[in-house]
């Protein structure tokens, strides 16, 4: 094998040019290194529990939240005000039902919201300072608005104590606590007639003209479409014109009427008309009776009498004598109730013609006195005219339509 000659310019040529390929070797691997220093690292492995702590933020910035659906209004309802018109309301709860028949309560009432609570709303004009003398003003609006002296003189009590105590600081606060004496007032009215025993016996007074034969009529018709069998009684014999209008309605009803020969004994034919129901096993008896003015003494008597007379036929006094009372007659109807009152047990009332009169808050007068309760109002001459009292209807109808809050021109005038 021929030996290396060093000095052979082959030689020389060959270890220069592997020189210079190491030192451009050398050249592109510190370029290398710097550009490499230059791009960001690769983060070093970490320990699994330092990974953990970094994760809620690496997973915020990797994922971030999904921004319109999972915002508050997801999890709150929209407040009323902010919904767009025609958008239906979220609600959690159920609205609480409008009061029945409501509507009929307000057209009722609207003479007596004129009268009544737009000449308050007259006393409590925004900028009054709520002072005693306001108390005398309302005390002149509840007593000419026929609310009676006694329960006037309740409610003012209930204004004087907060007043006193220092709870009546507005307008509303004194709204509140009127509408909270007529709740209480009105609390055990429009608890509605059982009809538990076969036959119930309803008797209806009051004076003649204030719409005993109607109503008769009215709640024949009201208990025929709920199920119930009915017997009406003539018992109003002085006048023939009364029996006919009862045997009027008893034809449109499609039940029977016993009557008895003209003039004949009102208790008689009261008495038969019990007995039949009793063998035809009929559900109600409702009995009319004669209603002459009431300043005659006889009529009480008569009504005692009536009253003895039902017990003897029937084994137990009548199960309801309804009182009907005009509500246009005012502070004279709840004189009535104190004359009946005192002839026969009454069950309760039935205002009528509510309709067109400005004194609704007679209601309160009577109830408040006698402490017996409305059970229907009349608000009309049809026969769906007659509606169930109901306490909240009636406060809603009478406190809470916006326009019967401000002060009318009227009103303004009057105070
Ligand atoms: N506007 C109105 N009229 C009524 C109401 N109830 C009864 N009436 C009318 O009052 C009048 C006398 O009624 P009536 O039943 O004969 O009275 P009664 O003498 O007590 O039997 C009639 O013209 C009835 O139509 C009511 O709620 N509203
Ligand atoms: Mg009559």
């Amino acid at each position: 094998m021929e030996s290396l000659d060093l000095n052979s310019p082959t030689t020389l040529a060959a270890i220069a040019a592997v020189a210079a390929l190491i030192v451009i070797g050398i050249i592109i691997g510190l370029l290398r290194g710097r550009k490499k220093q230059e791009l960001p690292l690769e983060p070093p492995p970490r320990p699994p529990e330092a990974l953990a702590e970094d994760r809620p933020k690496i997973t915020v910035e990797a994922e971030p939240e999904p921004t319109q659906p999972l915002q508050l209004e997801d999890l709150v309802p929209p407040p009323p005000k902010a919904r767009a018109i025609g958008e239906p309301e979220a609600r959690v709860t159920p609205p609480p039902a409008p009061p029945a028949d409501l509507g009929a309560f307000r057209s009722g009432l609207k003479s007596t919201r004129g009268n009544l609570i737009s000449r308050l709303a007259g006393v409590f004009r925004r900028d009054r300072e709520l002072d005693t003398s306001v108390l005398d003003e309302v005390e002149e609006v509840l007593i000419t608005a026929d609310v009676g002296v006694h329960a006037t003189q309740r409610i003012l009590e209930a204004l004087r104590t907060q007043m006193n105590d220092g709870q009546l600081s507005s307008a509303d606060d004194a709204w509140e606590a009127i509408r909270e004496e007529a709740r209480s007032i009105l609390a055990s009215s429009g608890q509605g007639l059982a009809i538990d025993q076969t036959p119930t016996v309803i008797l209806v007074v009051g004076v003649n003209g204030v719409g005993k034969t109607t109503t008769i009529g009215k709640l024949a018709s009201r208990f025929d479409r709920q199920g119930k069998t009915l017997l009406l009684g003539a018992g109003d014999t002085f006048r023939a014109a009364a029996v006919t209008q009862l045997e009027v309605w008893g034809r449109r009803v499609g039940c029977e009427v016993v009557k008895g020969k003209d003039r004949a004994d009102p208790g008689s034919v009261i008495f038969d008309a019990i007995e039949k129901a009793k063998g035809d096993g009929v559900d109600i008896v409702i009995a009319d009776t004669a209603g002459r003015l009431h300043t005659k003494v006889p009529l009480m008597d008569e009504l005692k009498k009536l009253g003895r007379t039902v017990e003897k036929a029937l084994g137990r006094p009548a199960d309801h004598v309804l009182l009907v009372l005009d509500a246009t007659t005012g502070q004279n109807a709840i004189q009535q109730a104190q004359l009946f009152k005192d002839a026969l047990p009454l069950s309760g009332i039935v205002l009528t013609k509510l309709d067109g009169t400005a004194k609704g808050g007679v209601i309160l007068g009577i109830v408040d006195q006698h402490q017996v309760p409305i059970e229907f109002i009349g608000v009309g001459e049809r026969v769906e005219d007659l509606k169930a009292f109901s306490a909240e209807a009636f406060l809603e109808a009478l406190f809470e339509s916006p326009e019967t809050l401000e002060p009318s021109e009227d009103a303004a005038g009057a105070s």
